[in-house]
């Protein structure tokens, strides 16, 4: 069981994000968590430096569609680091396997294809409570982890140039 606060970092360590550009993709599925995750992430790119012409945010049907939409901002704009966001909560039947097994293969395919950051800020929750306990609620949000995650990931690639 995570009991850490999510959004819990020594702000000293994160580099400034001051000259780095997102792409945030969010899913509308379980719309009131993923929106808090995605107000989370911009909020914590721009208290790094993040300006607001440098994050451009996108949304998808569902969390199986994020890698794809990862895929478009790869292609077709020009980001140091995509943020994909959604939430799949377990349900009676396998489908939350699926949607978690292709999100997951799919982001780990985008990062090294690309040999970009697409970082995977997705919930995958036994219930609806334990999603809003990430999403803004008494375990942080993980949509601040992400964006601290994409941030550091872009500076590590910049600290090989
Ligand atoms: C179909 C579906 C189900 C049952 N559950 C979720 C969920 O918990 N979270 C989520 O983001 N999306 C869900 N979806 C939708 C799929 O992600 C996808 O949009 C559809 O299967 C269409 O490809």
């Amino acid at each position: 069981m995570a009991t850490k606060d999510l959004s819990a970092y020594d702000i000293n360590s994160v580099p400034s994000a001051e000259n780095m550009r997102f792409g945030v993709v969010v899913a509308e599925w379980n719309w009131e968590i993923t929106s808090a995750l995605a107000n989370g992430a911009v909020d914590t790119l721009k208290k790094h430096g993040a300006t607001d012409e440098n994050i451009s945010v996108k949304y998808v049907p569902g969390t199986f569609e994020l890698p794809l939409g990862g895929q478009y901002f790869a292609e077709l704009d020009n980001v140091d680091a995509v943020i994909l966001l959604g939430c799949v909560i377990q349900g009676d039947t396998r489908h939350f396997d699926y949607i978690c097994e292709g999100v997951t293969q799919g982001t780990k395919d985008l990062n090294l294809k690309y040999n970009k950051p697409f970082i995977f800020g997705v919930l995958t929750t036994n219930n609806e409570q334990q999603a809003l306990d990430r999403a803004g609620g008494k375990l942080g949000n993980k949509g601040d982890e992400a964006a601290v995650t994409a941030i550091k990931m872009v500076a590590l690639q910049q600290s090989f140039k």
